[in-house]
């Protein structure tokens, strides 16, 4: 469904929406949506409570793996926010977690509404695994990825910021398609950042202006020429 261009969300005005065990229980694929994933613990529930001022909106704990669901948050009738299950924790049994990955990649595949994943990894150890499995996922899908290094608040701020630049000196390689910034949820640090990228994403109309784009040029030109246009950029 083609939406109209929406407006800048308002954070704080963020509802729950529902909650999905699997793609076919997710709400209708339409408009603008966010994902925040990460590794089990790394911050994402406390994230999405402190950009929307709701301390109680998603739930976080202590003990990992407390977000079981894929959990949807409304910031309009055509934008919202996704709290995604972490992954990498050990103690959910093999099942369980071969289920949760099937479903995780399952929503990052195929969901239309999706523009960007958010990405947390506890600033201490980034880039573990599980999220370079993640980053590349993202990157072959050609998704935008921002990465919040989180918790910042448990670093000084030259150990903080040196993880900074090393983060983004690896990842220099992908261009403007993955940003990092450094995050607090517990003192509130790095919300103008990630609102910035939140913005453009949610509204960002050019993937409706593609579609139109795509369905003109097919009209126009002869069978195989866009595969031979691939072929000279190679
Ligand atoms: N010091 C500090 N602690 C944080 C911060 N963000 C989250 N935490 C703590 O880290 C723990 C896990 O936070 P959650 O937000 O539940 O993590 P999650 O990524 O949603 O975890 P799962 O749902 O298990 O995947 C909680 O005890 C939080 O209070 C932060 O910025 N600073
Ligand atoms: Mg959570």
């Amino acid at each position: 469904m083609q939406s109209p261009a929406p407006q800048r969300p308002d954070y704080r005005c963020a509802n729950f929406l529902t909650s999905a065990s699997r793609l076919s229980q997710c709400p209708e694929d339409y408009g603008w949506e966010v994902a925040f994933a990460g590794r089990s613990n790394a911050g994402k529930s406390s994230a999405i409570n402190s950009l929307t001022g709701n301390p109680k909106l998603a739930r976080t704990s202590r003990t990992p793996g407390r977000t079981q669901l894929i959990n949807f948050f409304t910031l309009s009738e055509v934008q919202r926010l996704v709290d995604l299950p972490g992954y990498g924790f050990a103690k959910v049994p093999l099942a369980v977690k071969q289920e949760w990955t099937k479903q995780l990649e399952n929503y990052l595949q195929k969901r239309e509404s999706l523009r960007g994943l958010i990405l947390l990894m506890d600033v201490r150890h980034p880039l573990q695994a599980f999220d370079q499995q993640m980053l590349n996922w993202a990157i072959t899908a050609g998704m935008s990825v921002h990465i919040l290094l989180t918790k910042a608040d448990k670093l000084k701020n030259g150990p903080a910021r040196s993880t900074l630049l090393q983060v983004q000196r690896q990842l220099a390689i992908h261009g403007d398609s993955v940003t990092v910034q450094l995050f607090s949820a517990l003192k509130h640090t790095g919300h103008k950042e990630l609102i910035a990228v939140l913005n453009a994403w949610l509204t960002d109309t050019s993937v409706y202006e593609e579609e139109v784009a795509d369905g003109e040029e097919q009209e126009d030109q002869p069978a195989g020429a866009e595969k031979a246009e691939g072929t000279d950029e190679q």
